[in-house]
């Protein structure tokens, strides 16, 4: 074991504080790049190191946080981090501090955001990282540090870098939001699950906050951590006295209350942006007396998606089993054309009916697996938030999808055949995931239960071996027909309470095979699945969609005091066909009705791309107005996306799924509504703000202002106000239409109206975006406002006479 390793396993470990800011007190000016700045100062660098180590840090960290490809070539990079490892190596040796010391390679967030909030692709963004950390072990660092990422599946990134480039013990903290989230959604309970799946040393939080805003986030981490946690927050905010950054908390108070954190379980302490050598050394104080607490494995049997842990465990869960293509034609259909739309929407309509995971199975015929899988993994998690069971026999498909899925999966499966735990073990110690185990093995499915519940055994044995616990296993006593074998049920249901009793695992169960070949299999089917959740069932892989099935797991909550209320049976009663009108009754809905076809508005709201083109492009073709379809169907969901996303029940990869579908569609709509070539009015030049990426409004407005006849230069979104300038001057345009949505935007729009006043005297500038009134328009220099785009063609027709 590593020297670092040991050392973490077995005391208080205090890092260093913070450097960027230090470095603006030594002459580092705003914006500039302290890894740059270093190789030019290294004598201040290695000065600080030194006062870190002298003030009692065990681990310092080399000045690498912003060093990556992204930012440098090779060769900078190269120069950059091995000479601030060798600083704070030299810093290492020039202290004559009794305390263990050690360097650590510190990696922050490339600075570009990975898909979808932006370009930079997952395995570029590993890519990246790994460049570095060969560096760092060229080096001789004793760690990895990977702090202030605030996305999940970059901080997955930069710890799959790590582990597949070195065997460096490895922290991970990342900054959250006010609201206990990172900007991707995730949860301290969910970066958990991710991270020690993933294989961190010790994970938590840094930056963000001072460290008694920053508690209660910590405090979660201890509640579900196995892992040591780490608190390293900022010296409180920030502020701006007579020129200068200022911190609110002191060394002292700061000290104090990262003492309590100590006390309640943290036992990694350092500092961030704000905190000196003197914090340090007075936490080193602080701490004097304290021992480490014990580390409390917690065996939480728990996955996730990005944004929603989930325990199994505490009440049984519900697992949607519909993205399946066995025995379903047009499921088969939609894999082969690659119509992810379809399969989207079964995933979304399962959500409707209350699963709590997706069970996710592309195996079919003439379909590569392996390049399948990762694909709808990659699309559903962009419309769902519901945690994955990756469900495949192929582990080149599981481990391409588990590469990706930024959560912590459910494999489904491993058995007891020495090649499926061959197989699928190394798969789960290296990206984590609670593994499916079925209870068959070489020679079959035993027929009694004693010896499924033997297999279950030998499977939780060899897991160990793997270093995999048994919290990490849910077992699944497989179903049989009872059409064939009137036993078959009931070896399953012994096999279920035996492997519960005996093992403490939890279980899982496709339940629908038990009526194969019966008519009305959703009669025995219901009373089957009551009886598995009486028998302790912790996960039901079944049709959400279905009636019977539902009703009966929802009562069997409501039963047993696991339904606040009855708010789940409540809601499911009222959704049945007895209690709607009755034009509403009929059939079963098949997925195309319950899940597509709902509209376009639905389309936006759920984020289906192709879902929202192909109804806009039906509703033209059907006669509706373009402009009724852009009003009535796209607005409402994009702002009903916009209440959720501020509500904290939508998160931004929604929101961007959101605003594509609106696209997708609007693009549909633009290819219909062209312009009337008879009219030729003046020209418009057409841009969002700088700093707004925000462009369907502005887009919304260029298709209406363009079929009233201007000629639109339309710039885009994010524009300079340089740039509008140029093309206002360029066309001579009489008329400048700035859009922007944010209060953020609006000074960059008031510099743009002012620049074009100054610059061309002839241009009048009308502005728009949901963040402006006329009041406010008119504050910051308008000549015109448009609430909409009907009111921006009135503006511009003002405008053009007043011209
Ligand atoms: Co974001 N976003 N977004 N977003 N986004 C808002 C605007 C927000 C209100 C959501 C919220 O918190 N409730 C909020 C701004 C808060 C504020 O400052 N007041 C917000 C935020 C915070 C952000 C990010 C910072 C999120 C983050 O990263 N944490 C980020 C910012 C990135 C940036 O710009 N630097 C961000 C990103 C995004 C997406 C990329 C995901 C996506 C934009 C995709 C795109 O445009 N290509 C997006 C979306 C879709 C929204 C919401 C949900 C919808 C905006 C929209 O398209 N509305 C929005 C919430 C909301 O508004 N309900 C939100 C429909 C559109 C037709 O209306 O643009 O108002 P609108 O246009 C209307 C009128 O205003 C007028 O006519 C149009 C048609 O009637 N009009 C003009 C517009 N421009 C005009 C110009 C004219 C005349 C009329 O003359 C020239």
């Amino acid at each position: 074991m590593s020297r670092f390793r040991e050392f973490l396993q077995n005391n208080l470990v205090i890092l260093d504080g913070g450097m960027g800011t230090l470095l603006q007190t030594r002459g580092l000016k705003p914006g500039e790049a302290p890894e740059r700045w270093g190789l030019g100062h290294r004598d201040v660098t290695r000065a600080i190191h030194k006062a870190y180590f002298d003030a009692g840090s065990h681990v310092v960290m080399a000045n690498t946080f912003g060093a990556n490809p992204v930012r440098y070539d090779g060769t900078t990079l190269e120069t950059m981090v091995l000479t601030a490892v060798s600083d704070a190596q030299a810093a290492r040796d020039e202290s004559d501090a009794p305390q263990e010391k050690f360097v650590a390679l510190d990696l922050g967030p490339t600075g570009q955001l990975l898909k979808p909030f932006g370009p930079l692709d997952f395995e570029d963004a590993v890519s990246a990282f790994a460049q570095v950390v060969r560096l760092g072990v060229r080096a001789g660092v004793d760690c990895a540090v990977i702090e202030t990422m605030n996305d999940s599946q970059e901080t997955r990134a930069a710890l799959l870098a790590v582990k597949e480039n070195s065997d460096l013990p490895v922290l991970v903290c990342n900054a959250y939001g006010s609201d206990g989230k990172l900007m991707s959604g995730a949860s301290p309970e969910v970066m958990t699950a991710i991270l020690e799946g993933l294989g961190a040393d010790a994970i938590g939080v840094n930056c963000s906050y001072g460290p008694e805003t920053m508690a209660p986030v910590v405090e979660r981490y201890l509640a579900c951590a196995s892992v040591p946690v780490i608190c390293k927050p900022n010296a409180g905010l920030p502020s701006v006295a007579d020129g200068k950054t200022v911190y609110d908390v002191d060394a002292v108070s700061f000290a104090a209350s990262m003492r309590t954190l100590c006390e309640k379980g943290v036992r990694v302490l350092g500092g961030c942006c704000g905190t000196t050598p003197e914090y340090i050394r007075a936490l080193v104080r602080a701490a004097a007396d304290l021992a480490p607490r014990s580390l409390q494995p917690k065996r939480r049997t728990v996955i996730a998606s990005r944004s929603r842990a989930l325990v199994l465990g505490d009440r049984p869960v519900m697992i949607g089993e519909r993205i399946n293509p066995t025995g379903k034609r047009r499921f088969q259909k939609a894999l082969a054309e690659g119509d992810m739309g379809y399969i989207l929407a079964e995933g979304i309509a399962q959500e409707e009916r209350g699963a709590e995971a997706l069970d996710v199975n592309v195996g079919a015929p003439g379909i590569d697996e392996a390049a399948m899988l990762p694909r709808v993994t990659d699309e559903l998690q962009a419309v769902t938030d519901l945690p994955l069971q990756l469900d495949s026999t192929s582990p080149a498909a599981l481990e391409a999808a588990l590469r990706l899925y930024n959560g912590k999966a459910m494999i489904n499966s491993v058995n007891g055949s020495e090649a499926s735990m061959d197989a699928v073990f190394p798969l789960m110690k290296k990206y984590g995931g609670v593994a499916v185990g079925l209870t068959l093995d070489e020679r079959g499915i035993p027929s009694t239960a004693e010896e499924r519940l033997a297999i279950a055994e030998r499977i939780i044995g060899r897991a160990a071996e793997y270093g995999i616990g048994p919290e990490s296993l849910v077992f699944d006593p497989l179903t049989m027909t009872v059409s064939t074998d009137g036993r078959a049920a009931r070896v399953t249901l012994d096999a279920l309470h035996l492997i519960r009793e005996r093992t403490g695992c939890r279980t899982v169960l496709g339940v629908s095979n038990v009526s194969f070949g019966l008519p009305a299999r959703e009669v025995i089917g219901s009373a089957f699945l009551t009886m598995t959740l009486e028998r302790g069932l912790s996960a039901a892989i079944m049709n959400p969609k279905s009636d019977a099935m539902r009703g009966a797991f929802l009562s069997f909550l409501a039963l047993n005091g696991m339904d606040e209320h009855c708010a789940g049976y409540i809601a499911h009663a009222a959704s049945l066909p007895a209690m709607q009108p009755a034009a509403a009754a009929g059939a079963p809905a098949s997925p195309a009705q319950t899940a597509s076809g709902k509209g376009l508005r639905y389309a936006v709201l759920k984020g289906l791309c192709a879902e929202a083109s192909r109804t806009a492009s039906s509703e033209l073709d059907a006669g509706r107005d373009p402009l009724a379809l852009v009003q009535e169907e796209i607005i409402p969901a994009l702002n009903e996306v916009g209440e959720g996303f501020e509500a904290k029940t939508l998160f931004l990869p929604q929101l961007m799924m959101s605003a594509e579908a609106a696209e997708a569609a609007f693009r549909e709509i633009k290819a219909r509504a062209a312009a009337d070539p008879a009219m030729q009015r003046c020209p418009i030049v057409l841009a969002t703000v700088k700093g707004d990426v925000h462009d369907i409004g502005k887009n919304i407005v260029r298709l209406i202002v363009e079929n009233y006849g201007y000629r639109v230069t339309d710039l885009g979104r994010d524009v300079s106000p340089e740039a509008v300038l140029d093309a206002v001057v360029r066309l001579h345009a009489p008329i400048c239409g700035l859009s922007a949505l944010m209060t953020t935007t609006v000074p960059a729009m008031e510099e743009t109206i002012a620049l074009i006043h100054r610059e061309a005297p002839w241009c009048r500038v009308m502005v728009g975006g949901a963040v402006l009134t006329e009041a406010y328009a008119a504050q910051i220099g308008a000549d015109a406002y448009a609430r909409d785009a009907m009111a921006a063609v009135r503006c511009a027709e003002a405008l053009e006479a007043g011209t």
